[in-house]
């Protein structure tokens, strides 16, 4: 991936690839070109996809050299890189992306324009790649954009899922998943490495042996095996010449199918050993509900991470390097715990394969390995239990039990007699049933453990991974999150870009924190009218998208309230729709009128896992309030929820510019991070938030006054759990939350129904873990403080712009520095 280590070589191959002219006729040339020679066709034949492929072709072309000699000078230097391990990159749209690094786009433009083509057109033809759920996905992106950008010599490793993330269609108001055909014409940014693939083993048993030189060894005599071929993704810094690689692995079966099945008449049967192996990239995240989807994932992750890791000691180290200086050339950095079985591979490599002693190679390892945490969640912590993971890698769960033990010493020494301590430690869960905690195993192997926020990392430290910081207090760090501002304000944002280089220059695209130069332009009445133009255009260019997308109509003039985010209960996503139905619920029953609603619109994007009922039955409870609010005349049209189906990165793209409010509430405690908080407040959104996860940076860097905190905090939570919640005195003592919940089970929102939302209602009264009606008065009460600023737009465009200026601190420029110096001590490639 960063090029062969030990492979011939020619004079002139050290040449630099030429690079087409920078200039729109050298522009147009090349496009031409590619049109006729790659595509086959002639301009006035052409489609617009020949057209885009074309294009991207060609934008491709103008990388193609940097790419190579990054490549080339990554291998010469041997200097110590970053391998990102993640299962998912939420990539977006790739073709704006290049043109913005290669400085190609007003020189795009006009040589299309003189082909009689609107760069626009082409760009709105590109698929992008689900390969991502949601922030942690979409993190692994920005991460990777600001490698390449700072200089970082780097790779990213993950999955070509051939069908990604569902595509969300909505039936009556339901979630339908869809297959997301994102490859069906071709992806014009991937390069195919067919013969570089990896073989990865699954299955079979172990056993010992007496080596020639008369040591014990043990051997995996594997069962199956499938084919991983990697897909290479340039990634371009921005203007800075360097092209870093995304390297992504596609499943093939080794033996593709059976001819003599097959001629016996079997067919099915015939290429069936090459479906079973080829299922492990078809999607991203597989349900999991079935003992075969919790199979399929494991044969996902150790899939992508036993490839890599061969990789990387293969084509970039060669056969002439010591390994036992790995740790000198590399860090792998584990996205959560889906890549954490990379640990036990890599001491099976190193011992069963290289020959190392035990000692050696837990010597390496340990420093070769550094562990993101994303969550709170204790549910959310990966386990498999031993009966799959011995089944289908019976070398690496004698290598994980071998790790317990030797560690269960450390634990023993440390804290001699506690075994209850012990228990909770160990890598092994005994119940419910015998399992393997991945988070432990990560937090054994790694050098250091991070948090993304500093709330979560306290939280790590205090309680969910408390005993290890006990024992370890030095490997806990912290790391806040960050979004590149490449992606979502130079280029998702361009009016206001324009706004903010003619102000400041255009330094702060690289340096975000020079965004504390506009401070003083929030006193400009000036400036604040031309904010607030920018703000208009977007929405405006949002009402377009949204109307042809989804035949969505956005009234105007409305303030724009948004929460987009994967749908989870803890994100509380039904908080916000109590908010709709209490206003809607006010008006109707005469207890305010319309007139005394700030016209609203609130915008909800939110995939649900299949699997994950509560929240497909939120979906279709927002989608029928939507249909019941949205019609009804005695609103006079103040109040509307738009809910476009398929939220992913290219309509975050659009909306996030044009938003006025920014919904970050959830449970406190809970959310590790959040990125989308930072990428609204950037773009000049306010924050309505809890104080959690970054949003407790984002107020104290913005100050409170242009932020509208609310809720409990998260000692509160937990002195309310304690002391026992009940939800159903909330309902009884609170009038207007009881006229909402009351008006859903009315039947109302369902055709007269009264049982139709009975899940959700039930839950939140009964036994609700994210505590909704605890927090209901206090965000009502936030959101009056909401509309009073609103209505005074200077007070409420000063606060917009205060927002953008001082959160430059969110860019993913600055999350890299800290991974940099905290955990991989890397200084970048000059
Ligand atoms: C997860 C966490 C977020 C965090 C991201 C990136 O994302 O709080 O910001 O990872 O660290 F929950 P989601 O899966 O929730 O989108």
């Amino acid at each position: 991936v960063l090029g062969p280590a030990n492979k011939p070589t020619h004079p002139m191959a050290l040449a630099p690839v030429a690079t087409p002219r920078h200039s729109v006729d050298g522009f147009v040339q090349e496009f031409l070109h590619e049109l006729n020679t790659t595509q086959g066709v002639t301009l006035s034949a052409s489609t617009i996809n020949d057209q885009y492929k074309a294009l991207a072709l060609t934008v491709r072309n103008y990388l193609m050299a940097r790419w190579l000699e990054t490549t080339r000078n990554s291998i010469k230097s041997k200097s110590k890189a970053v391998a990102y391990l993640s299962a998912e990159y939420l990539l977006g749209r790739q073709l704006g992306n290049a043109l913005l690094a290669a400085d190609l786009a007003d020189i795009a433009q006009e040589g299309l324009k003189q082909c009689g083509i609107e760069l626009w057109q082409l760009r709105a033809q590109e698929v992008e790649p689900g390969l991502g759920n949601g922030g942690l996905g979409r993190l692994a992106a920005c991460f990777i954009d600001s490698l390449a950008t700072m200089n970082v010599p780097s790779v990213g490793y993950g999955i070509r899922y051939e069908y990604g993330i569902f595509r969300q269609t909505f039936v009556d108001g339901r979630q339908v998943e869809q297959p997301d055909t994102w490859l069906s014409l071709g992806s014009p940014w991937e390069f195919p490495h067919p013969e570089a693939a990896v073989t990865i083993n699954f299955g079979g048993t172990t056993e010992k042996y007496t080596d020639e030189d008369g040591r014990e060894r043990t051997r995996w005599l594997p069962e199956w095996d499938v084919q991983a071929i990697p897909y290479n993704y340039m990634v371009p810094g921005y203007l800075n010449g360097r092209v870093n690689t995304l390297r992504l692995w596609s499943a093939e079966a080794t033996r593709a199918f059976d001819l003599q099945i097959f001629n016996s008449g079997d067919y099915a049967r015939a290429v069936r050993a090459q479906t079973f192996a080829e299922n492990i990239s078809k999607v991203l995240y597989p349900e999991d509900s079935t003992p075969q989807g919790k199979e399929l994932r494991l044969q996902q992750q150790y899939f992508f991470v036993a490839a890599s890791i061969r990789d990387f000691i293969n084509q970039v180290l060669g056969e002439d390097f010591d390994l036992h200086n790995l740790s000198d050339r590399i860090i792998f950095q584990l996205n959560d715990t889906h890549p954490v079985i990379g640990v036990p591979e890599l001491m099976r490599v190193l011992i069963d394969e290289e020959g190392f002693g035990w000692d050696e190679a837990w010597e390496v390892t340990s420093k070769c390995f550094a562990y993101t945490c994303h969550t709170l969640l204790p549910e959310a912590l990966e386990v498999w239990p031993t009966e799959l993971l011995g089944r289908l890698l019976p070398r690496h769960l004698e290598i994980i039990y071998a790790i317990n033990d030797r560690f269960l010493e450390q634990v023993r020494d440390r804290f001699p007699g506690d075994e209850v301590r012990v228990g909770r430690m160990s890598i092994i869960a005994e119940y419910p049933e015998r399992a393997v905690r991945m988070a432990h195993l990560a937090s054994v192997a790694a050098t250091k453990i991070n948090g993304v926020a500093e709330l979560h990392s306290q939280l790590l430290r205090d309680k969910v991974l408390k005993d290890f910081a006990d024992l370890w207090p030095e490997k806990f760090t912290n790391v806040t999150n960050g979004v590149t501002p490449r992606r979502f304000l130079r280029m998702a944002n361009y009016k206001l870009s324009g706004l903010l280089t003619e102000t400041i220059g255009s330094g702060w695209v690289t340096d975000l924190e020079r965004l504390r130069e506009l401070e003083p332009c929030a006193d400009d009445p000036e400036f604040r009218e031309k904010f607030r133009e920018v703000k208009a255009f977007n929405k405006r260019r949002l009402t377009n998208l949204l109307r042809a997308r989804d035949g969505i109509d956005l009234p105007e003039g409305h303030m724009l309230d948004v929460m987009v985010k994967r749908l989870h209960e803890y994100k509380r996503q039904s908080l916000k729709i109590l908010h709709v139905i209490s206003l809607y619920e006010q008006v109707i029953s005469g207890k305010i009128s319309a007139d005394e609603i700030t016209p609203r619109t609130v915008v909800f994007g939110a995939k649900a896992a299949p699997g994950y009922r509560l929240a497909k039955d939120t979906i279709h409870l927002i989608n029928k309030v939507a249909s019941v609010v949205n019609e009804d005349k005695r609103l006079d049209g103040r109040l509307k929820v738009a809910f476009p189906a398929n939220y992913n990165v290219t309509l975050a793209e659009k909306l996030i510019p044009a938003a006025d409010l920014s919904e970050q509430i959830s449970l406190a405690g809970k959310e590790a991070s959040g990125t989308g908080n930072m990428k609204f407040a950037l773009n000049g959104a306010l924050t309505i938030g809890t104080d959690d996860g970054a949003n407790v940076e984002i107020r104290e860097l913005v100050g409170d006054d242009h932020f509208f905190l609310f809720g409990m905090t998260e000692p509160e939570v937990e002195a309310l759990q304690a002391k026992g919640y009940h939800p159903g005195e909330y309902y009884q003592n609170n009038p207007q939350l009881k006229a909402a919940v009351d008006l859903i089970q009315s039947g109302i929102f369902s055709g007269g129904d009264r049982g139709t939302f009975d899940s959700l209602t039930s839950s939140w009264l009964y036994h609700d873990r994210f505590m909704v009606f605890a927090d209901f008065d206090s965000y009502i009460a936030a959101q009056k403080k909401v509309e009073e600023k609103y209505a005074d737009q200077d007070a409420w465009t000063r606060s917009a712009i205060l927002n953008m200026a001082r959160t430059g601190y969110f860019s993913s420029d600055r999350s890299m520095r800290d991974y940099m110096t905290r955990i991989w001590n890397i200084t970048p490639d000059f």
